[in-house]
Formats: C-alpha cells, structure tokens, sequence
C-alpha cells in the first residue's frame, strides 16, 4: 500500500520556502528531517524534492541497478561552466567515460604515491606560518587550510603555484570560482521572472567562467610547449588514453575537468581539516592520543609518505569527523530511464519515477539506528579499522557512491592525514575562545564559522 510522504505544510505559490534558512538550509533540512523523517518532501520553487535521512532508505539508493546520479539544482547550473566534467556529467554522457577511465589510474594509490613530494611542500608552508605567527596571534584554521588545499591541488593538477600563503589577496582564479559558485546557487533558487533582473549577475557570472577558462588554456599551452615527463594528472589528462576505446580526453574536456578538480578538490578537504581541528580542540584527551601515535610512528624526523598507511587513529578520527559535518553534506540520486517507475522505497514510499532523491548525509550519519543513542558525540573508536569494517553496507558515504563516488578521495585522504600528522607532530592547539559553540558556514560545501585556535610550538622541536 502506497504511504502518504511527509510533508510540512505549505503556504500559497511559495510551497516551503520558509522552512529554509537560506544561510543554512541544510541545518534547517536536518531539523525537519528529526520531526519528518525518514523520507519527507518539500516543494521548493514549484518542484517537489524528497529528502532520505535513514541509512537504511539510503542503502536501497544506493543500488546502480535501480538509481543512478541526478544532476539538478545547484549542481546543473554549475553545468555552465564546467559542462559535462567528471562531477557535474549526467547519468550516461561520453565525455564523463572517456575522462572516468582514463583518470581513475592517476587518482589511484600509485598516483597519489607520486604527488607526495608536492603535497608536503605545501603542508609545510602552513607549518612554517603557524611557527612564525606564534601563540600570540589567533589563526583563522578554515582560511589557512583553505589556502593548503588550494595550492596543493593546482600545483599537483596544474603544476600551477597559486602562493597563498604568501599574500593577502587570492588569485585571480579563486575569486573568479567562488562568484562562480555563489552564483551557481543563487540560480538554482531564482524564479524566471527574477532571472529576468538579473542581467548584471549574468554577465559577471560569464566573465569569471572566462576567468577560469584563460587560466587553464595557459597552464595547458605552458605545458605543451614545456613538455616535462612527470606522471602528473596534468599529463594524465592532456595525454592519457581511454583504455576501453583509446580515445583522449578532448581539449575542452581538459579544460572542464581541470576546473572541476579545483572546486571539488578543494573546499571539502579544507571543511574536513577544520572540522578535525575544532574536534581535536574540544576534545584534549583525543588530541594528546593523535600526538602519541604520531611521536610513535613519526618521531621528530619529516612526515614521509610511508608513514600514511601507519596512522590509524588519525584516519579514525578523519572518518569520524566525516561522520557528523560530511562537508558535501548532500547527493542527489534518481530512478533509472529503463526502471519502471514509480519508485517505491522502504517497501511503502511511492515517488514519482522521475524525481530527485536527496541524501542527507548529516542525517544518515546521525542515524540511532545504526550509531546508537550516542550517536551525535564524537568518538573516534567507532570508527577504528575493525569498528568500521562492521558497519552495514551504505550507512557512512560521504565520498558518495559507486561509479560517481568521489574520484579525489585517495588525494583528499593522504593530504590530510599528511597535514594533521605535521600539525600534530610540531604544535600544542587549543581554542582561541573556551566557550567558542560551533557555528556552521554552508555554501555549496559545510566548514566551520568564526573558528579560530592559537598554536603553540612544542617542546624540544624548534
Ligand atoms: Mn569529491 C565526487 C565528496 C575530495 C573530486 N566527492 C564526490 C561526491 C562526494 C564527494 C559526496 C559525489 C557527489 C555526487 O554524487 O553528486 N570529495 C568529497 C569529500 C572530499 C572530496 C567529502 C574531501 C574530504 N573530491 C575531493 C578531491 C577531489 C575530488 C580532493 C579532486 C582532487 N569528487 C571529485 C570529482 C567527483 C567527486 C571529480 C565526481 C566524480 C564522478 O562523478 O565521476
């Protein structure tokens, strides 16, 4: 029998646009999620959405043979600029093939292996800041991870240094990204009409697409006449050949995944680092256990890349983290073309064969049923190596899932187990304010707001 789906009431032609915070709509999708769940719809801009917040409805989602990716929203006005790149691709398309196959191999463990020596580079210049600055000064962790995880993957995509740590002003490609994305969001909640007034957001939105586009045709015609032999992504993309069809990624495939891997290979992992940071500052007797594996396992000597497989504690810790602020807090999924519709989930939820499921990963990771009536504390044992491997199926994804799971995960992983290894290894952290209540900053990715730690070099290493 069909179940009726949840839905808070709705007021005339707006639907449910009040029951979001448009600063922190995802907060506000959570607390409906408690009252609703765990499938509720909203109807949001004339269109009706349906939310999961069960892992147990997400792990029916999660089957490709009946669902797949949906590209809507936010995610298909980004679709301007970054067409059918590996993120934003419909369900199916050429291009995202072609790109998936040839450069799964690179973002493997020997590909990352190689990226290694630039990835510390930049790690250590957030070491040699924070040493410089002092205790004195409070650090704005989320801006300075920021500033890592940017230069780290234009220099190990682009081989491009973007020197944020060494001004106060961003490149211009990064200012150009943001308004990109502030944009991309800001679209997806417009009416037509509104649309219509909008001729000057129009035009900047273009012009920082073709800010974008300028910087990556240069790295591109650098490269080509500066051809080097490093098994960087850069040569994999400009280079590397489908190994199903021998096909190469065409130009301006290139150009779209070269920005693509700059926005998504970014903002997570700098929202992942800060939100272990703030867990490690709330939690003293967890920090001093990451300090003791480290002395452990690293010593006073530098971080080496043999050392990434030999830090569990710190990867609990990360997948922990991951759990309660999954910084891409959402996916969207849909029934597939050749499934007869309509989809029915948990056995008695009907929804219509072509609608957009969203995920609501803060939810799913909350779940009782699955981490108990402690579930909102952190507590990285959960999610200890034997821990984890027990837990079922689908219940902790915030690199999503299947085929159009997160291609950088190997890149986000090493990059911050390496970051929070030499953190941990050379500075004592604590909160610059005690009473500090954590405040969330939701753009198209989560982090935390107005954060900020003093750090404290530690005895005996100077
Ligand atoms: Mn990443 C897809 C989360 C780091 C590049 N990433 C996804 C998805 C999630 C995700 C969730 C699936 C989205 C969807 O279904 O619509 N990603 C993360 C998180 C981190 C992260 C939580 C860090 C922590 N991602 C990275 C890094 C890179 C990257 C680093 C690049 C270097 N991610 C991608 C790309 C995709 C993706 C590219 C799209 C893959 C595909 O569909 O083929």
């Amino acid at each position: 029998m069909a179940y009726p789906i949840p839905q808070p009431p709705t007021v005339p032609i707006l639907g449910n646009v009040w029951d979001l915070d448009p600063k922190n709509s995802m907060q506000s999708l959570v607390h409906l999620g408690e009252k609703y769940g765990p499938i509720f719809k909203l109807s949001l801009v004339g269109r009706d959405r349906y939310f999961v917040t069960s892992a147990a409805l997400l792990d029916e989602l999660c089957d490709e043979r009946r669902f797949c990716k949906a590209v809507s929203g936010g995610l298909q006005e980004v679709r301007h600029g970054v067409k059918d790149g590996l993120f934003t691709a419909y369900n199916g398309e050429h291009n995202w093939e072609v790109a998936h196959r040839t450069l799964v191999p690179a973002f493997g463990p020997i590909g990352i292996h190689d990226m290694y020596d630039e990835m510390y580079d930049i790690a250590t210049q957030l070491v040699a800041k924070w040493a410089r600055v002092g205790s004195d000064e409070k650090i704005n962790v989320t801006d300075d991870y920021t500033r890592l995880t940017l230069d780290s993957i234009a220099l190990c995509a682009m081989s491009k240094r973007f020197n944020s740590f060494y001004s106060e002003t961003m490149h211009p490609f990064v200012n150009a990204m943001v308004g990109f994305l502030l944009e991309s969001g800001r679209r997806a909640s417009r009416t037509r009409l509104e649309s219509l007034f909008n001729r000057a957001a129009a035009r900047k939105f273009e012009e920082d697409i073709a800010t974008m586009q300028s910087v990556a045709e240069e790295v591109i015609a650098y490269r080509k006449s500066n051809p080097t032999d490093k098994k960087d992504l850069l040569n994999a993309m400009l280079y590397g050949k489908d190994p199903k069809t021998g096909e190469r990624l065409t130009h301006e495939s290139v150009v779209n995944n070269m920005i693509t891997f700059l926005i998504a290979g970014h903002e997570t992992t700098s929202g992942m680092l800060s939100f272990a940071t703030y867990y490690l500052v709330k939690n003293p007797d967890i920090m001093r256990k990451a300090q003791a594996e480290v002395d452990a396992v690293v010593g006073k000597g530098p971080v080496s890349v043999q050392h990434m497989s030999k830090l569990p504690y710190l990867e609990a810790i990360l997948r922990e983290t991951l759990r309660l602020q999954p910084t891409a807090p959402a996916f969207q999924i849909r029934a597939l073309d050749t499934v007869a519709g309509p989809t029915v989930l948990g056995g008695k939820y009907h929804i219509p064969h072509e609608a957009s499921i969203v995920a609501l990963l803060p939810s799913i990771g909350r779940d009782p049923e699955v981490f108990g009536p402690d579930c909102n504390d952190f507590d990285p044992e959960r999610m200890n190596a034997e821990n984890f491997a027990k837990l079922p199926k689908n219940a902790w994804k915030p690199f999503g899932n299947g085929a159009r799971g997160c291609i950088g995960r190997p890149f986000a992983w090493q990059e911050a187990i390496l970051t929070l290894a030499l953190v941990l290894q050379n500075f004592n952290l604590r909160g610059d304010d005690p009473s500090y209540q954590l405040q969330i900053k939701q753009t198209l990715t989560i982090k935390p707001d107005n954060f900020f730690i003093r750090a404290t070099l530690r005895d005996g290493i100077d």
